[in-house]
């Protein structure tokens, strides 16, 4: 050992003299290398001083998300086969990978500040936004990111085309998906009530695509009283004033996209004696727009302060007191929930697309890097085990994105007036199921896909923990996954079952269409079987208790979403220019249960004694003797 050492010092000397430099110890470890290196002839020694060593690992490319996605454009293809929807994705496709990604990331780079006061002490509140933040919103205006999915031309399929562009490029978009899903869902809300005044010209600007008129939207829902129970927590409350408007006076919790040029809001109107309606009955819907005095002070607002969110930090978030905002009733007295109700299944869609989109995206980057990246002697995609990880985030981001663009077929249907009573109920029902389920999905795909890098999914400035972070707040904002479950079982409820017909005879005749399909005889099987589960839990459940229910919802509402994505993967794995990878992954989606409320049911998961034994299991505070 001794004499071994001796050696080594006397190599480590002789490469000092050889470098003409003296250099400071080295890990005894890496010694016999750097000697190596140094006898070799190559002349200098790797790692010493500034040289870092010349390997760079290099980075993945973001490649054009429209042309990367085999399947969004095989779905096109087969129902929106038009050359010039077509090249309009393309192209934006293009611009989203070599320009509108930049800007994203300056968003992140750049988060919005509150500035509260001028240097002369005067109130201004003004948010202050990255100029990468305007040109985001100019943008939108120009590619007709909100006015596609209202221009008739397009007619039932005017939102399979407008989302797909948002779901392109949603991940790039630095969170400006956001305020186009409260945008659109303001036009959704004023089209469905009357495009009349006072909110004739608000409609036309959200829906414009002139950057210099199109105008944004807030959904001013959440007060401090939390944001799920909305008709037991709204304080605001509107005093009517003689000219028919009112003002409103109340404090807004949790307020996206706050440099919004107007918003829709829920107040309580006062009666002449100063009292309200409690509870949801109370409720009536505010048009609001958001304006300066002469002297530059918001009108009626005040900005408390901007948010500190886990992530979604290129976009501003406000607590703002409501001190007297002039306002607009737009649904009658009382009719606020279910007034808004429209502009929540519009932002739940687009909830869902962003969901499916951070997917795609983290699977685009991941499989890009698995062709650059080598380790244990061969590149990444060359590891079975690999691809195999790879290829069960695709199985889920294809079930989520048929999810997705099957609910916007729906929303097209209906707002081009081809809706069937059967495409209704299954609207109405599948976007609280696709809202709940993509959100969870997102979550557990990007989280895998960050590990997919290794290391490096984890540094901050390659960009991938931004994707993670804003992942996690799709399951959150626009009602979560429990609030999703439940209204679920109320529009069960309120339907009399009806969405639950609908739902059934939907996904038997896309069963149907498989019909001598050898190949996917696993998959229709699993699915059929599913449903059949399904339809024998329904008539069990609906002789139970209201908490039998509640404590089967969510698995209910997975159950559904899963089911339903089978269907969606054996439908289009039967289209006449389906690829053996479509099959493929539609077997593959269908080994997973699928009709999870099936089996907890037999186990006993909802029964009424399940509730105090999980209570008792959370509050466990026994010391083990
Ligand atoms: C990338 C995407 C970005 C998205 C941007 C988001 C930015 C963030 C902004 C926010 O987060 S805003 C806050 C979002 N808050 C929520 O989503 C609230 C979550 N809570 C619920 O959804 C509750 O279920 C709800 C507040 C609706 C419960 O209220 P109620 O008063 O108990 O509702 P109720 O009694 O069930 O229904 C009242 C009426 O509304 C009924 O109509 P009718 O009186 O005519 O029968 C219902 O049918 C109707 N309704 C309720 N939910 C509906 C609905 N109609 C259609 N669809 C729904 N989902």
């Amino acid at each position: 050992m001794a004499a071994s050492s001796a050696v080594l010092s006397r190599r480590l000397a002789g490469s000092r003299l050889w470098c003409g430099v003296t250099r400071p110890l080295v890990h005894i470890r890496s010694a016999k290398h750097l000697w190596e290196a140094a006898s070799d002839g190559a002349g200098y020694l790797p790692f010493s001083r500034a040289r870092v060593g010349s390997f760079f690992q290099e980075q993945p490319v973001l490649k054009n998300p429209f042309l990367e996605d085999a399947l969004l454009r095989g779905y096109l293809k087969r129902h929106l086969p038009q050359e010039a929807i077509l090249s309009d994705l393309n192209a934006f496709g293009e611009r989203v990978a070599k320009v509108i990604d930049t800007w994203g990331r300056q968003c992140e780079l750049n988060p919005p500040r509150l500035v509260h006061f001028d240097p002369w002490g005067r109130r201004v509140d003004h948010i202050v936004t990255s100029e990468a933040w305007k040109r985001l919103k100019d943008l939108s205006a120009q590619e007709g990111l909100v006015a596609i999915g209202y221009d008739k031309s397009f007619g039932e399929w005017r939102r399979v085309y407008q989302m797909s562009k948002l779901y392109i490029f949603s991940p790039s978009s630095g969170l400006y998906t956001c305020p186009l899903a409260m945008t659109d869902g303001a036009a959704k809300v004023i089209q469905s009530g009357g495009v009349s005044p006072p909110v004739e010209e608000a409609y036309r600007r959200l829906t414009s695509r002139q950057p210099e008129r199109f105008w944004t939207s807030g959904q001013w829902m959440t007060e401090r009283q939390g944001g799920s129970d909305v008709g037991t927590g709204t304080e605001t409350v509107a005093v009517p004033q003689a000219d028919g408007s009112y003002r409103l006076h109340g404090f807004k919790w949790f307020t996206s996209a706050t440099d919004a040029d107007m918003t829709l809001t829920l107040a309580r109107v006062q009666d002449t004696s100063g009292s309200t309606t409690p509870g949801s009955r109370g409720l009536s819907l505010f048009y609001a727009e958001v304006s300066r005095d002469e002297d530059g002070r918001l009108r009626g607002i005040e900005v408390q302060r901007l948010k500190d969110k886990l992530g979604t930090r290129q976009m501003p978030t406000a607590e703002l007191l409501l001190d007297g905002l002039p306002a607009y009733r737009l649904s009658e007295e009382g009719r606020g929930v279910a007034s808004i109700a429209n502009m929540l299944t519009i932002t739940r869609i687009h909830n869902s697309v962003s969901a499916a989109a951070a997917m795609r995206r983290v699977l685009q980057l991941a499989r890009d890097y698995a062709t650059r990246r080598t380790a244990f002697g061969k590149l990444l995609k060359d590891h079975p085990l690999h691809m195999q990880t790879l290829a069960r985030m695709e199985v889920e981001t294809r079930a989520a994105f048929l999810l997705v663009m099957d609910v916007c077929r729906l929303l097209g249907r209906e707002e081009s007036g081809l809706a069937s009573e059967l495409d209704l109920h299954l609207l109405r029902l599948l976007t609280p199921v696709v809202k709940l389920y993509t959100g969870k999905q997102a979550v557990a795909v990007v989280s895998e896909g960050l590990e997919s890098f290794g290391g490096q999914g984890y540094i901050e400035d390659t960009g991938m923990p931004g994707i993670l972070r804003d992942a996690q707040v799709l399951s959150i904002w626009e009602g979560t996954t429990n609030v999703l479950s439940l209204d679920v079982l109320r529009c069960v409820a309120r339907s009399s079952g009806m969405v639950l017909h609908a739902y059934f005879a939907h996904v038997k005749s896309l069963l149907a269409g498989a019909t001598g399909v050898s190949s996917l005889d696993p998959a229709v099987k699993a699915v059929g079987g599913a449903l059949s589960e399904l339809e024998q839990f329904v008539q069990i459940a609906a002789s139970r208790s209201p908490s039998y229910l509640e404590l089967a919802a969510r698995d209910l509402a997975y159950s559904l979403a899963r089911t339903y994505a089978g269907a969606l993967l054996i439908d289009h794995a039967c289209w006449k220019d389906a690829s053996p990878n479509d099959t493929y992954a539609a077997l593959r989606w269908c080994e997973q249960d699928l009709c999870l409320v099936a089996s907890k049911q037999t186990r006993g998961c909802y029964d009424s004694s399940s509730a105090s034994m999980d209570a008792a299991l959370i509050y466990d505070n026994r010391i083990q003797t």
